[in-house]
């Protein structure tokens, strides 16, 4: 009979590493910080829906700092975690203007770390999933320096590793370095990520679209009219599809990952550039679902062949299983201008 084995994160990574004799175990050392900060943010959430009863609001915490909203927190929490384990060059985040220095006094590495702290904030106070999704690149500035915005703009291709943490009815974290898909549980009772989906691929075929369409009016027609061949497709194809859309995009991404499913921000006639935003969002999932077999692109390219200009630079984008994907492809290259 087949034993199930506790196979930690920690433990998952070193065996990674193990078989690429190269490494240096840097990257290993960065991804647990990275675990470490997101049993925080874990912990955190948990508790946000007490903060009126118990009127942590007005409270200081340990360290004498007043309670923050829970993003700012979040962000905070990934600075202090990650800057000074020796391995990152220079951060940046969806919640800071502009490039995030290591301070003087610690070591600088070669990674550079991109991150939303936390996604789909809206949603925090209805109790629904939101998330943290980070991606990791190598510096292409001289080692021993402090790293630049050069190194912070680079296309997603160059990643070397992403990963996200859904705060849902449990913890996830999913990870890729690059071979593979690898989601871990948080385990509450002792503070471990425990192997719990391994090797994830995204099913081939699919049943869900996930898009707001109260914004409907103001799309292209090529889309206007994908949308309304799903919802006809039960009697093109003799298949039904549904709608699926919680307005976090992490979680959003992630069901689709273990169901099937595309995932789209358009730009419509309003945002000619969507909404979400390229370095922190769009890349590292499309990194995610591309080692997980599925698409991501911006409706004409490849999201990670996209050379950004900016940091905080939005693009649209399309991203689920590649049979889905390449669907809508085909009714944006037919009809691109507005209705
Ligand atoms: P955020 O990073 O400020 O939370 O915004 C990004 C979020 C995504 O998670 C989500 O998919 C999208 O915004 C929802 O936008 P909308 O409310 O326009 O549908
Ligand atoms: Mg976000």
């Amino acid at each position: 009979m087949h034993k199930p084995t506790f196979m930690t994160l920690t433990r998952h990574i070193l065996e990674g590493e193990r078989m690429h004799p190269e490494a240096t175990g840097e990257l290993s050392a960065l991804l647990h910080d990275l675990s470490l900060a997101a049993k925080v943010l874990s912990l955190e959430v948990n508790k946000a829906g007490l903060v009126d009863i118990l009127g942590l609001t007005d409270q200081s915490n340990v360290h004498g700092e007043t309670q923050k909203k829970l993003d700012i927190y979040a962000h905070d929490t990934l600075i202090r975690a990650m800057d000074h384990g020796g391995h990152l060059c220079v951060m940046a985040s969806e919640e800071e203007e502009d490039i995030i220095h290591i301070p003087p006094h610690y070591k600088v590495g070669k990674y550079v770390l991109l991150f939303d702290p936390l996604d789909g904030s809206s949603n925090i106070d209805a109790n629904i999933s939101i998330g943290t999704i980070f991606s990791i690149y190598r510096r292409l500035s001289p080692e021993g320096t402090p790293g630049t915005l050069e190194d912070c703009l680079q296309p997603g291709d160059k990643q070397v590793a992403a990963g996200y943490i859904v705060y849902g009815s449990s913890t996830i974290l999913v990870y890729s370095a690059g071979h593979g898909v690898h989601g871990f549980t948080l385990d509450p009772a002792f503070g471990e990520f425990i192997l719990s989906h391994p090797d994830i691929r995204i099913p081939e075929k699919s049943n869900i679209y996930s898009i707001n369409e109260g914004n409907y009016k103001y799309w292209h027609l090529g889309l206007k009219k994908y949308i309304k061949f799903l919802q006809d497709a039960d009697n093109i194809r003799g298949e039904a599809y549904t709608a699926r859309y919680i307005g976090s995009m992490v979680a959003d991404i992630h069901r689709n990952m273990l169901y099937g499913g595309v995932y789209m921000y358009p730009s419509d006639i309003r945002s000619p550039n969507g909404k979400l935003r390229l370095m922190y969002e769009c890349n590292p999932m499309a990194f995610i679902i591309e080692a997980a077999g599925g698409k991501a692109t911006d409706g004409k390219q490849r999201i990670l062949e996209i050379q950004p200009s900016s940091l905080h630079q939005r693009t649209p984008i399309f991203i689920g299983n590649a049979s889905e994907v390449d669907k809508v492809h085909e009714f944006l290259e037919t009809e691109i201008l507005p209705d």
